[in-house]
Protein backbone atom coordinates (compact mmCIF):
# COMPACT_ATOMS: atom_id res chain seq x y z
CA UNK A 1 0.00 0.00 0.00
CA UNK A 2 1.47 3.46 -0.64
CA UNK A 3 2.09 5.55 2.41
CA UNK A 4 1.95 8.60 0.54
CA UNK A 5 0.13 10.88 2.85
CA UNK A 6 -0.95 12.27 -0.01
CA UNK A 7 -2.55 9.76 -1.47
CA UNK A 8 -4.71 9.71 1.99
CA UNK A 9 -5.69 12.99 1.76
CA UNK A 10 -7.14 12.62 -2.22
CA UNK A 11 -8.77 8.80 -0.43
CA UNK A 12 -11.42 11.36 1.06
CA UNK A 13 -11.62 14.19 -1.73
CA UNK A 14 -15.64 13.73 -2.13
CA UNK A 15 -17.01 12.11 -5.88
CA UNK A 16 -18.75 15.54 -6.22
CA UNK A 17 -15.65 17.58 -6.90
CA UNK A 18 -17.26 20.77 -7.71
CA UNK A 19 -17.91 21.26 -4.14
CA UNK A 20 -16.35 23.94 -2.61
CA UNK A 21 -13.06 23.30 -0.59
CA UNK A 22 -11.43 26.50 0.60
CA UNK A 23 -12.96 29.93 0.44
CA UNK A 24 -10.58 32.91 1.14
CA UNK A 25 -11.32 36.02 3.06
CA UNK A 26 -12.16 38.10 -0.14
CA UNK A 27 -14.74 35.39 -1.16
CA UNK A 28 -12.03 33.69 -3.52
CA UNK A 29 -13.70 29.89 -4.04
CA UNK A 30 -11.49 27.30 -4.58
CA UNK A 31 -13.45 23.68 -5.79
CA UNK A 32 -12.14 20.26 -5.00
CA UNK A 33 -11.62 19.46 -8.73
CA UNK A 34 -9.38 22.56 -9.15
CA UNK A 35 -7.48 22.16 -5.60
CA UNK A 36 -6.77 18.42 -7.03
CA UNK A 37 -5.50 19.99 -10.65
CA UNK A 38 -3.47 22.58 -9.17
CA UNK A 39 -1.62 20.53 -6.99
CA UNK A 40 -1.35 18.10 -10.04
CA UNK A 41 -0.27 20.57 -11.90
CA UNK A 42 2.41 21.23 -9.16
CA UNK A 43 3.96 18.46 -8.88
CA UNK A 44 4.25 17.83 -12.11
CA UNK A 45 6.57 20.54 -12.70
CA UNK A 46 8.42 19.04 -9.34
CA UNK A 47 8.65 15.96 -12.02
CA UNK A 48 9.52 18.06 -14.60
CA UNK A 49 12.33 20.00 -13.32
CA UNK A 50 13.79 16.58 -12.14
CA UNK A 51 13.75 16.58 -8.60
CA UNK A 52 13.43 12.67 -7.52
CA UNK A 53 11.64 11.59 -4.62
CA UNK A 54 13.48 12.32 -0.92
CA UNK A 55 15.16 15.17 -2.24
CA UNK A 56 14.05 18.53 -0.71
CA UNK A 57 12.04 21.70 -1.83
CA UNK A 58 12.19 24.72 0.13
CA UNK A 59 9.58 27.00 0.65
CA UNK A 60 9.18 30.70 2.09
CA UNK A 61 6.29 32.60 0.94
CA UNK A 62 3.30 34.21 2.58
CA UNK A 63 0.24 32.30 3.24
CA UNK A 64 -2.02 31.72 0.68
CA UNK A 65 -4.32 28.51 -0.80
CA UNK A 66 -1.79 28.31 -3.67
CA UNK A 67 1.32 27.52 -0.77
CA UNK A 68 -1.41 24.71 0.53
CA UNK A 69 -1.43 23.48 -2.62
CA UNK A 70 2.53 23.76 -3.13
CA UNK A 71 2.79 21.47 -0.01
CA UNK A 72 0.52 18.85 -1.01
CA UNK A 73 2.63 18.94 -4.20
CA UNK A 74 5.69 18.23 -2.68
CA UNK A 75 4.00 15.34 -0.63
CA UNK A 76 1.98 13.80 -4.06
CA UNK A 77 5.31 14.08 -5.90
CA UNK A 78 7.33 12.47 -2.69
CA UNK A 79 9.64 15.23 -1.82
CA UNK A 80 10.84 16.75 1.25
CA UNK A 81 8.41 19.88 2.00
CA UNK A 82 11.01 22.31 3.85
CA UNK A 83 8.52 24.91 5.23
CA UNK A 84 10.15 28.41 6.38
CA UNK A 85 8.84 30.73 8.40
CA UNK A 86 8.44 33.77 6.56
CA UNK A 87 9.60 36.12 8.99
CA UNK A 88 13.21 34.18 8.58
CA UNK A 89 15.97 36.87 7.22
CA UNK A 90 18.56 35.94 5.03
CA UNK A 91 21.28 34.77 7.48
CA UNK A 92 18.58 32.27 8.58
CA UNK A 93 17.85 31.12 5.23
CA UNK A 94 21.03 30.84 3.81
CA UNK A 95 21.82 28.10 7.00
CA UNK A 96 18.80 26.20 6.51
CA UNK A 97 19.24 25.64 2.78
CA UNK A 98 23.12 25.04 3.12
CA UNK A 99 22.10 22.55 5.56
CA UNK A 100 19.00 20.82 3.94
CA UNK A 101 20.58 21.38 0.15
CA UNK A 102 16.93 21.56 -1.63
CA UNK A 103 16.84 20.93 -5.44
CA UNK A 104 14.02 24.21 -5.73
CA UNK A 105 13.71 26.81 -3.92
CA UNK A 106 10.80 28.95 -4.26
CA UNK A 107 10.28 32.20 -2.01
CA UNK A 108 8.52 35.78 -2.14
CA UNK A 109 9.31 37.93 -4.76
CA UNK A 110 10.25 40.45 -2.12
CA UNK A 111 13.13 38.53 -1.19
CA UNK A 112 14.60 38.37 -4.80
CA UNK A 113 17.88 40.22 -4.31
CA UNK A 114 19.53 38.12 -1.71
CA UNK A 115 17.56 35.01 -2.66
CA UNK A 116 19.66 34.96 -6.11
CA UNK A 117 23.40 34.96 -4.79
CA UNK A 118 22.73 32.77 -1.97
CA UNK A 119 21.31 30.16 -4.29
CA UNK A 120 24.05 30.79 -6.51
CA UNK A 121 26.87 29.81 -4.00
CA UNK A 122 25.12 26.82 -2.59
CA UNK A 123 24.27 25.70 -6.01
CA UNK A 124 20.55 25.13 -6.11
CA UNK A 125 19.25 24.40 -9.63
CA UNK A 126 15.87 25.87 -9.05
CA UNK A 127 14.51 28.96 -7.78
CA UNK A 128 11.04 30.97 -8.09
CA UNK A 129 8.85 33.29 -6.39
CA UNK A 130 5.03 32.98 -4.79
CA UNK A 131 3.68 36.31 -4.04
CA UNK A 132 0.88 36.49 -1.20
CA UNK A 133 -1.93 36.22 -3.92
CA UNK A 134 -0.18 32.41 -5.18
CA UNK A 135 0.85 34.60 -8.55
CA UNK A 136 4.35 34.45 -9.60
CA UNK A 137 6.95 32.82 -11.60
CA UNK A 138 5.84 28.78 -9.64
CA UNK A 139 2.63 29.35 -10.76
CA UNK A 140 3.61 31.02 -14.38
CA UNK A 141 5.41 27.53 -14.98
CA UNK A 142 3.13 25.48 -13.50
CA UNK A 143 0.41 25.90 -16.03
CA UNK A 144 2.14 24.31 -18.68
CA UNK A 145 3.67 21.84 -16.85
CA UNK A 146 2.08 18.47 -17.64
CA UNK A 147 -0.41 17.14 -14.30
CA UNK A 148 1.53 14.16 -12.23
CA UNK A 149 -1.69 11.82 -12.29
CA UNK A 150 0.21 8.81 -10.00
CA UNK A 151 1.51 9.78 -6.25
CA UNK A 152 4.64 8.78 -5.72
CA UNK A 153 4.92 5.48 -3.94
CA UNK A 154 6.31 6.67 -0.36
CA UNK A 155 6.67 3.88 2.62
CA UNK A 156 5.55 5.21 5.79
CA UNK A 157 8.48 5.88 7.19
CA UNK A 158 10.14 7.99 4.31
CA UNK A 159 10.83 11.64 5.02
CA UNK A 160 7.49 14.01 4.09
CA UNK A 161 9.25 17.33 6.00
CA UNK A 162 11.99 18.70 7.63
CA UNK A 163 11.10 21.17 10.21
CA UNK A 164 14.31 23.48 11.19
CA UNK A 165 13.77 24.34 15.03
CA UNK A 166 16.31 26.16 17.23
CA UNK A 167 18.50 24.32 19.29
CA UNK A 168 19.70 25.14 23.12
CA UNK A 169 23.37 25.37 21.57
CA UNK A 170 22.16 28.38 19.15
CA UNK A 171 22.28 25.99 16.29
CA UNK A 172 19.36 24.94 14.31
CA UNK A 173 18.31 21.48 14.03
CA UNK A 174 15.91 19.83 11.34
CA UNK A 175 13.24 17.54 12.32
CA UNK A 176 12.82 14.80 10.19
CA UNK A 177 8.44 13.92 9.62
CA UNK A 178 7.66 10.94 7.91
CA UNK A 179 4.50 10.31 6.17
CA UNK A 180 3.27 8.28 9.22
CA UNK A 181 4.23 10.52 11.54
CA UNK A 182 1.86 12.72 10.10
CA UNK A 183 -1.16 10.42 9.01
CA UNK A 184 -1.49 8.88 12.11
CA UNK A 185 -1.85 12.48 13.99
CA UNK A 186 -4.19 13.35 11.57
CA UNK A 187 -6.23 10.44 11.52
CA UNK A 188 -6.07 10.50 15.54
CA UNK A 189 -7.24 14.14 15.82
CA UNK A 190 -10.09 13.92 13.11
CA UNK A 191 -11.23 11.38 15.30
CA UNK A 192 -10.62 12.36 18.51
CA UNK A 193 -12.24 15.94 17.86
CA UNK A 194 -15.12 14.51 16.24
CA UNK A 195 -14.93 16.42 12.95
CA UNK A 196 -18.96 16.41 11.43
CA UNK A 197 -19.71 16.60 8.24
CA UNK A 198 -19.78 19.87 7.04
CA UNK A 199 -17.71 21.33 9.86
CA UNK A 200 -15.85 24.47 8.29
CA UNK A 201 -12.42 25.00 9.82
CA UNK A 202 -11.82 28.82 10.61
CA UNK A 203 -8.10 28.79 9.53
CA UNK A 204 -5.92 31.94 10.57
CA UNK A 205 -2.53 30.29 11.39
CA UNK A 206 0.57 30.06 9.44
CA UNK A 207 1.16 27.32 7.05
CA UNK A 208 4.78 27.07 7.82
CA UNK A 209 4.77 25.62 11.51
CA UNK A 210 3.03 22.08 12.78
CA UNK A 211 -0.33 23.84 14.77
CA UNK A 212 -1.35 25.61 10.79
CA UNK A 213 -0.25 23.03 8.79
CA UNK A 214 -0.04 19.38 10.65
CA UNK A 215 -3.21 20.08 12.59
CA UNK A 216 -5.59 22.70 11.45
CA UNK A 217 -5.08 21.99 7.73
CA UNK A 218 -4.87 18.21 7.80
CA UNK A 219 -7.92 17.81 10.07
CA UNK A 220 -9.48 20.08 7.16
CA UNK A 221 -8.21 17.82 4.69
CA UNK A 222 -9.31 14.44 5.92
CA UNK A 223 -12.75 15.80 6.48
CA UNK A 224 -13.28 17.23 2.94
CA UNK A 225 -15.12 13.81 1.73
CA UNK A 226 -17.89 14.76 4.69
CA UNK A 227 -18.42 18.14 2.91
CA UNK A 228 -16.00 19.90 5.33
CA UNK A 229 -14.47 22.92 4.28
CA UNK A 230 -11.96 25.74 5.13
CA UNK A 231 -12.76 29.62 5.60
CA UNK A 232 -8.46 30.51 5.05
CA UNK A 233 -7.66 33.84 7.00
CA UNK A 234 -4.10 34.99 5.12
CA UNK A 235 -3.15 36.05 8.55
CA UNK A 236 -4.88 36.28 11.88
CA UNK A 237 -6.82 39.66 12.57
CA UNK A 238 -9.51 39.55 15.83
CA UNK A 239 -11.58 41.44 14.00
CA UNK A 240 -11.84 39.86 10.34
CA UNK A 241 -11.96 36.58 13.04
CA UNK A 242 -14.79 37.32 14.29
CA UNK A 243 -16.80 38.55 11.13
CA UNK A 244 -15.86 34.91 9.91
CA UNK A 245 -16.89 32.81 12.83
CA UNK A 246 -20.62 33.24 12.19
CA UNK A 247 -19.82 30.94 9.47
CA UNK A 248 -17.38 28.67 11.29
CA UNK A 249 -17.60 25.70 13.57
CA UNK A 250 -13.99 25.07 14.61
CA UNK A 251 -10.83 27.40 15.09
CA UNK A 252 -7.74 26.42 15.95
CA UNK A 253 -5.56 29.40 17.68
CA UNK A 254 -2.77 30.55 19.80
CA UNK A 255 -3.33 31.70 23.22
CA UNK A 256 -2.18 35.32 21.93
CA UNK A 257 -5.47 34.93 19.85
CA UNK A 258 -8.15 34.10 22.64
CA UNK A 259 -6.49 37.15 24.39
CA UNK A 260 -6.96 39.13 21.21
CA UNK A 261 -10.60 37.95 20.69
CA UNK A 262 -11.33 38.45 23.97
CA UNK A 263 -10.14 42.26 23.91
CA UNK A 264 -12.54 42.35 21.15
CA UNK A 265 -15.75 43.90 22.87
CA UNK A 266 -17.99 42.47 20.28
CA UNK A 267 -17.04 38.89 20.83
CA UNK A 268 -19.57 37.01 22.92
CA UNK A 269 -21.64 33.80 22.62
CA UNK A 270 -23.89 35.66 19.75
CA UNK A 271 -20.81 35.73 17.18
CA UNK A 272 -19.80 32.33 18.38
CA UNK A 273 -23.15 30.70 18.11
CA UNK A 274 -22.55 28.06 15.07
CA UNK A 275 -19.28 27.04 17.02
CA UNK A 276 -18.79 23.93 18.22
CA UNK A 277 -15.13 23.68 19.40
CA UNK A 278 -12.47 26.12 20.05
CA UNK A 279 -9.13 24.39 20.46
CA UNK A 280 -5.56 26.10 21.63
CA UNK A 281 -1.62 24.68 22.17
CA UNK A 282 1.45 25.84 20.85
CA UNK A 283 2.16 28.01 24.28
CA UNK A 284 0.41 27.75 27.48
CA UNK A 285 -2.77 29.02 28.03
CA UNK A 286 -3.71 30.90 31.23
CA UNK A 287 -6.22 30.18 33.81
CA UNK A 288 -7.25 34.02 33.44
CA UNK A 289 -8.51 33.59 29.73
CA UNK A 290 -9.62 29.70 30.07
CA UNK A 291 -12.11 31.50 32.27
CA UNK A 292 -13.27 34.80 30.94
CA UNK A 293 -13.38 32.73 27.77
CA UNK A 294 -16.16 30.08 28.97
CA UNK A 295 -17.92 32.91 31.05
CA UNK A 296 -18.19 34.99 27.40
CA UNK A 297 -18.97 32.59 25.15
CA UNK A 298 -20.32 29.68 27.26
CA UNK A 299 -17.40 27.99 25.07
CA UNK A 300 -14.73 25.68 26.98
CA UNK A 301 -11.54 25.91 25.11
CA UNK A 302 -10.08 22.44 24.67
CA UNK A 303 -6.38 22.68 25.45
CA UNK A 304 -4.02 20.54 23.61
CA UNK A 305 -0.30 19.53 23.30
CA UNK A 306 2.53 19.09 21.06
CA UNK A 307 5.71 19.80 19.65
CA UNK A 308 7.37 19.79 15.96
CA UNK A 309 8.86 16.59 16.58
CA UNK A 310 6.10 15.06 17.77
CA UNK A 311 2.98 16.60 16.06
CA UNK A 312 0.02 16.29 19.05
CA UNK A 313 1.02 14.48 22.40
CA UNK A 314 -2.10 14.92 24.34
CA UNK A 315 -5.38 16.81 24.62
CA UNK A 316 -8.22 17.32 26.38
CA UNK A 317 -11.59 15.64 25.57
CA UNK A 318 -13.69 16.54 23.39
CA UNK A 319 -16.56 14.89 25.40
CA UNK A 320 -15.88 14.27 28.82
CA UNK A 321 -13.75 17.06 30.98
CA UNK A 322 -11.62 19.35 29.75
CA UNK A 323 -9.63 20.48 32.78
CA UNK A 324 -8.15 24.10 32.87
CA UNK A 325 -4.58 24.72 33.42
CA UNK A 326 -4.19 20.79 31.65
CA UNK A 327 -3.18 20.19 28.38
CA UNK A 328 -5.82 16.91 28.47
CA UNK A 329 -5.19 12.95 28.42
CA UNK A 330 -2.25 11.08 25.88
CA UNK A 331 -3.61 10.89 22.66
CA UNK A 332 -4.54 7.15 21.39
CA UNK A 333 -2.07 5.79 20.12
CA UNK A 334 0.69 8.00 22.11
CA UNK A 335 2.52 6.81 25.19
CA UNK A 336 3.58 9.79 27.28
CA UNK A 337 5.56 9.06 31.05
CA UNK A 338 7.01 11.18 33.46
CA UNK A 339 10.31 10.41 34.82
CA UNK A 340 12.68 11.84 37.45
CA UNK A 341 15.60 12.25 35.05
CA UNK A 342 16.43 13.03 31.47
CA UNK A 343 20.12 12.19 30.93
CA UNK A 344 19.63 8.53 30.27
CA UNK A 345 16.92 5.76 30.32
CA UNK A 346 17.85 4.30 33.75
CA UNK A 347 15.91 7.32 35.38
CA UNK A 348 12.61 6.21 37.10
CA UNK A 349 8.88 6.93 35.98
CA UNK A 350 6.58 9.26 38.16
CA UNK A 351 3.61 8.03 39.63
CA UNK A 352 0.81 10.53 39.67
CA UNK A 353 1.38 13.96 40.98
CA UNK A 354 5.35 13.69 40.83
CA UNK A 355 6.91 16.41 38.62
CA UNK A 356 9.70 15.30 36.16
CA UNK A 357 10.97 15.16 32.74
CA UNK A 358 8.00 14.66 30.22
CA UNK A 359 8.96 11.82 27.34
CA UNK A 360 6.45 10.47 24.45
CA UNK A 361 6.74 7.39 22.14
CA UNK A 362 4.28 6.76 18.84
CA UNK A 363 4.23 6.40 15.81
CA UNK A 364 3.58 10.68 16.09
CA UNK A 365 7.51 11.19 16.83
CA UNK A 366 10.52 11.89 14.83
CA UNK A 367 12.85 9.26 13.76
CA UNK A 368 15.62 11.87 14.27
CA UNK A 369 17.50 14.80 13.24
CA UNK A 370 18.46 15.59 9.95
CA UNK A 371 22.32 14.63 9.95
CA UNK A 372 22.86 15.31 13.27
CA UNK A 373 22.99 11.63 14.71
CA UNK A 374 24.94 12.97 18.13
CA UNK A 375 21.72 14.76 18.17
CA UNK A 376 19.63 11.43 18.25
CA UNK A 377 21.44 10.26 21.32
CA UNK A 378 21.19 13.38 23.16
CA UNK A 379 17.35 13.59 22.31
CA UNK A 380 16.09 9.75 22.98
CA UNK A 381 16.10 7.74 25.57
CA UNK A 382 17.68 3.86 24.73
CA UNK A 383 13.78 2.69 24.86
CA UNK A 384 13.41 5.11 22.05
CA UNK A 385 10.84 8.20 23.99
CA UNK A 386 11.61 11.47 23.37
CA UNK A 387 12.80 13.98 25.39
CA UNK A 388 10.32 16.73 25.19
CA UNK A 389 12.29 19.33 27.17
CA UNK A 390 9.04 20.18 28.94
CA UNK A 391 8.29 19.52 32.53
CA UNK A 392 5.42 18.61 34.28
CA UNK A 393 3.05 16.20 36.05
CA UNK A 394 0.10 13.43 35.48
CA UNK A 395 -2.93 14.15 37.72
CA UNK A 396 -4.79 11.25 39.37
CA UNK A 397 -7.03 10.95 36.49
CA UNK A 398 -3.73 11.44 33.82
CA UNK A 399 -4.26 14.53 32.52
CA UNK A 400 -0.92 15.86 32.00
CA UNK A 401 0.02 19.27 33.67
CA UNK A 402 2.89 21.27 32.11
CA UNK A 403 4.35 23.29 34.68
CA UNK A 404 7.69 24.54 33.10
CA UNK A 405 10.70 24.19 30.69
CA UNK A 406 13.81 22.11 31.58
CA UNK A 407 15.45 23.43 28.04
CA UNK A 408 16.10 27.09 27.81
CA UNK A 409 13.31 27.88 25.77
CA UNK A 410 10.88 31.34 25.14
CA UNK A 411 7.47 30.86 23.88
CA UNK A 412 5.87 34.00 22.46
CA UNK A 413 2.65 34.49 21.15
CA UNK A 414 3.25 30.98 19.97
CA UNK A 415 6.59 31.10 18.17
CA UNK A 416 9.85 29.75 19.95
CA UNK A 417 12.61 31.46 20.82
CA UNK A 418 15.88 30.14 21.68
CA UNK A 419 17.67 32.58 23.76
CA UNK A 420 20.92 31.07 22.99
CA UNK A 421 20.60 32.40 19.42
CA UNK A 422 19.73 35.87 20.01
CA UNK A 423 22.18 35.65 22.81
CA UNK A 424 24.90 35.17 20.25
CA UNK A 425 24.29 37.96 18.01
CA UNK A 426 24.41 40.27 20.91
CA UNK A 427 27.54 39.12 21.73
CA UNK A 428 28.76 39.88 18.39
CA UNK A 429 27.93 43.69 18.91
CA UNK A 430 31.53 45.21 19.93
CA UNK A 431 31.17 46.82 23.00
CA UNK A 432 29.02 43.60 24.87
CA UNK A 433 31.13 41.66 26.78
CA UNK A 434 27.74 39.53 27.84
CA UNK A 435 24.17 38.99 27.36
CA UNK A 436 21.48 36.59 28.65
CA UNK A 437 18.04 36.97 26.87
CA UNK A 438 15.33 35.70 29.09
CA UNK A 439 11.69 35.67 28.60
CA UNK A 440 8.92 37.65 30.77
CA UNK A 441 5.49 37.32 31.17
CA UNK A 442 3.88 39.79 28.38
CA UNK A 443 0.05 40.38 28.17
CA UNK A 444 -0.24 39.99 24.31
CA UNK A 445 2.57 37.48 23.99
CA UNK A 446 2.57 35.40 26.92
CA UNK A 447 5.72 36.21 27.16
CA UNK A 448 8.54 38.32 26.15
CA UNK A 449 11.89 38.44 24.72
CA UNK A 450 14.27 40.46 27.04
CA UNK A 451 17.94 40.75 26.58
CA UNK A 452 19.99 41.73 29.56
CA UNK A 453 23.20 42.79 28.96
CA UNK A 454 26.94 43.70 30.32
CA UNK A 455 29.15 46.25 28.65
CA UNK A 456 32.70 45.25 28.31
CA UNK A 457 34.96 47.84 30.65
CA UNK A 458 35.34 51.10 29.71
CA UNK A 459 32.39 50.66 26.92
CA UNK A 460 29.92 53.10 26.16
CA UNK A 461 26.48 52.73 24.36
CA UNK A 462 28.18 55.66 22.29
CA UNK A 463 30.72 53.57 20.46
CA UNK A 464 28.17 50.62 19.76
CA UNK A 465 28.28 50.61 15.97
CA UNK A 466 24.74 51.51 14.78
CA UNK A 467 22.86 54.72 12.99
CA UNK A 468 20.55 54.64 15.66
CA UNK A 469 23.04 54.94 18.48
CA UNK A 470 23.78 58.95 17.39
CA UNK A 471 20.07 59.69 17.48
CA UNK A 472 19.66 58.12 20.63
CA UNK A 473 22.96 59.84 22.09
CA UNK A 474 20.66 62.41 24.48
CA UNK A 475 18.40 59.49 26.25
CA UNK A 476 19.33 57.28 28.81
CA UNK A 477 22.28 54.43 28.12
CA UNK A 478 19.69 52.07 28.35
CA UNK A 479 17.71 53.32 25.73
CA UNK A 480 21.15 53.99 23.04
CA UNK A 481 21.63 50.72 23.69
CA UNK A 482 18.60 48.80 23.26
CA UNK A 483 18.12 50.61 19.43
CA UNK A 484 21.94 49.30 18.81
CA UNK A 485 20.72 45.47 20.11
CA UNK A 486 17.18 45.86 18.14
CA UNK A 487 18.97 47.18 15.34
CA UNK A 488 21.38 44.43 14.93
CA UNK A 489 18.85 41.70 15.67
CA UNK A 490 16.26 43.10 13.33
CA UNK A 491 19.25 42.39 10.69
CA UNK A 492 20.05 38.91 11.49
CA UNK A 493 17.12 37.40 13.39
CA UNK A 494 13.38 36.60 12.36
CA UNK A 495 10.96 39.77 14.02
CA UNK A 496 9.66 37.56 16.68
CA UNK A 497 13.15 36.76 18.09
CA UNK A 498 14.45 40.72 18.46
CA UNK A 499 14.20 41.88 22.40
CA UNK A 500 11.16 44.04 23.17
CA UNK A 501 13.48 45.48 26.19
CA UNK A 502 16.97 46.00 26.91
CA UNK A 503 18.80 46.22 30.30
CA UNK A 504 21.98 46.70 31.32
CA UNK A 505 23.99 45.44 34.07
CA UNK A 506 27.57 45.58 35.47
CA UNK A 507 27.53 41.47 35.70
CA UNK A 508 25.05 38.94 35.52
CA UNK A 509 24.02 36.68 38.63
CA UNK A 510 25.55 33.17 38.42
CA UNK A 511 25.74 29.91 40.73
CA UNK A 512 28.54 28.47 42.15
CA UNK A 513 29.08 26.32 38.90
CA UNK A 514 29.58 29.63 36.59
CA UNK A 515 26.20 29.49 35.39
CA UNK A 516 23.86 32.04 34.58
CA UNK A 517 20.82 32.30 37.04
CA UNK A 518 17.97 33.26 34.68
CA UNK A 519 15.83 32.78 37.07
CA UNK A 520 17.46 35.83 39.36
CA UNK A 521 17.02 37.42 36.18
CA UNK A 522 13.48 36.82 35.62
CA UNK A 523 12.51 37.81 39.20
CA UNK A 524 13.94 40.72 38.98
CA UNK A 525 12.43 42.12 35.54
CA UNK A 526 9.39 40.23 36.53
CA UNK A 527 7.04 43.15 36.27
CA UNK A 528 8.51 44.91 32.97
CA UNK A 529 5.49 44.47 30.56
CA UNK A 530 2.86 45.12 33.56
C1 LIG B 1 4.72 39.26 15.73
N1 LIG B 1 5.62 39.90 16.50
C2 LIG B 1 5.92 39.14 17.55
C3 LIG B 1 5.16 37.96 17.37
N2 LIG B 1 4.43 38.07 16.25
N3 LIG B 1 6.74 39.33 18.58
C4 LIG B 1 6.82 38.35 19.46
N4 LIG B 1 6.15 37.18 19.37
C5 LIG B 1 5.32 36.97 18.33
N5 LIG B 1 4.65 35.81 18.20
C6 LIG B 1 6.22 41.23 16.33
C7 LIG B 1 5.89 41.87 15.02
O1 LIG B 1 6.89 41.56 14.11
C8 LIG B 1 5.88 43.33 15.36
O2 LIG B 1 7.18 43.82 15.48
C9 LIG B 1 5.27 43.34 16.74
O3 LIG B 1 5.64 42.08 17.30
C10 LIG B 1 3.78 43.47 16.76
O4 LIG B 1 3.24 42.58 15.81
P1 LIG B 1 1.69 42.30 15.63
O5 LIG B 1 1.19 43.03 14.43
O6 LIG B 1 1.00 42.50 16.92
O7 LIG B 1 1.76 40.74 15.32
P2 LIG B 1 0.89 39.92 14.37
O8 LIG B 1 1.41 40.04 13.00
O9 LIG B 1 -0.55 40.23 14.64
O10 LIG B 1 1.23 38.43 14.85
C11 LIG B 1 0.83 37.96 16.12
C12 LIG B 1 0.34 36.51 15.95
C13 LIG B 1 1.52 35.72 15.30
C14 LIG B 1 0.01 35.95 17.31
C15 LIG B 1 -0.87 36.44 15.04
O11 LIG B 1 2.66 35.82 16.11
C16 LIG B 1 1.17 34.30 15.03
O12 LIG B 1 0.58 33.98 14.00
N6 LIG B 1 1.52 33.40 15.96
C17 LIG B 1 1.25 31.96 15.77
C18 LIG B 1 2.50 31.19 15.75
C19 LIG B 1 2.27 29.72 15.43
O13 LIG B 1 1.63 29.33 14.45
N7 LIG B 1 2.77 28.87 16.30
C20 LIG B 1 2.65 27.42 16.14
C21 LIG B 1 4.01 26.76 16.16
S1 LIG B 1 3.79 25.01 16.13
P3 LIG B 1 7.73 45.04 14.64
O14 LIG B 1 9.07 45.29 15.19
O15 LIG B 1 7.71 44.55 13.24
O16 LIG B 1 6.74 46.13 14.92
C22 LIG B 1 3.99 24.50 17.75
C23 LIG B 1 3.60 23.10 18.07
C24 LIG B 1 2.25 23.12 18.69
O17 LIG B 1 4.32 25.27 18.59
O18 LIG B 1 2.05 22.58 19.78
O19 LIG B 1 1.37 23.71 18.05
P1 LIG C 1 7.62 23.83 18.82
O1 LIG C 1 9.07 23.52 18.98
O2 LIG C 1 7.35 25.11 18.13
O3 LIG C 1 6.95 22.72 18.23
O4 LIG C 1 7.07 24.04 20.29
C1 LIG C 1 6.84 22.99 21.14
C2 LIG C 1 6.76 23.46 22.55
O5 LIG C 1 5.62 24.31 22.72
C3 LIG C 1 6.53 22.33 23.53
O6 LIG C 1 7.70 21.64 23.83
C4 LIG C 1 5.94 23.06 24.71
O7 LIG C 1 6.96 23.64 25.49
C5 LIG C 1 5.14 24.17 24.04
N1 LIG C 1 3.70 23.89 24.00
C6 LIG C 1 2.95 23.39 23.00
N2 LIG C 1 1.66 23.30 23.37
C7 LIG C 1 1.59 23.74 24.64
C8 LIG C 1 0.54 23.91 25.59
N3 LIG C 1 -0.73 23.64 25.30
N4 LIG C 1 0.86 24.37 26.82
C9 LIG C 1 2.13 24.67 27.14
N5 LIG C 1 3.17 24.57 26.30
C10 LIG C 1 2.90 24.11 25.05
Amino acid sequence: MNANLYSLFQSRFPADKSRVFLETESGREITIAEFESTVARYAGLIHALGVAPGERVAVQVEKSPEALMLYLACLAAGVVYLPLNSAYRESEIAYFLGDAEPRIFVHSPRDETWAQPVCEKLSIAHRFAMNEAGGGSWAENALNAPSLLEIANRAADDLAAILYTSGTTGRSKGAMITHLNLSSNARTLHQYWGFKADDVLLHVLPLFHVHGLFVAAHTALLNADRGGRLLFHAKFDAKAALASMARATVFMGVPTMYTRLLAEPGFNADTCSKMRLFVSGSAPLLAETFNEFKLRTGHTILERYGMTETGMITSNPLVGERKGGTVGLPLPGVTVRVTDGDADNDSTVLAAGGIGHIQVKGDNVLPGYWRMPEKNLEEFTSDEFFKTGDMGFMDADGYVNIVGRSKDLVISGGYNIYPKEVELVIDDLPGVAESAVIGLPHRDFGEAVVAVVVLVAGASVKKLPSASIGAASDSSMESGLEAAVIQACKQKLANFKVPKKVFVVAELPRNAMGKVEKNELRKRYLTSFD
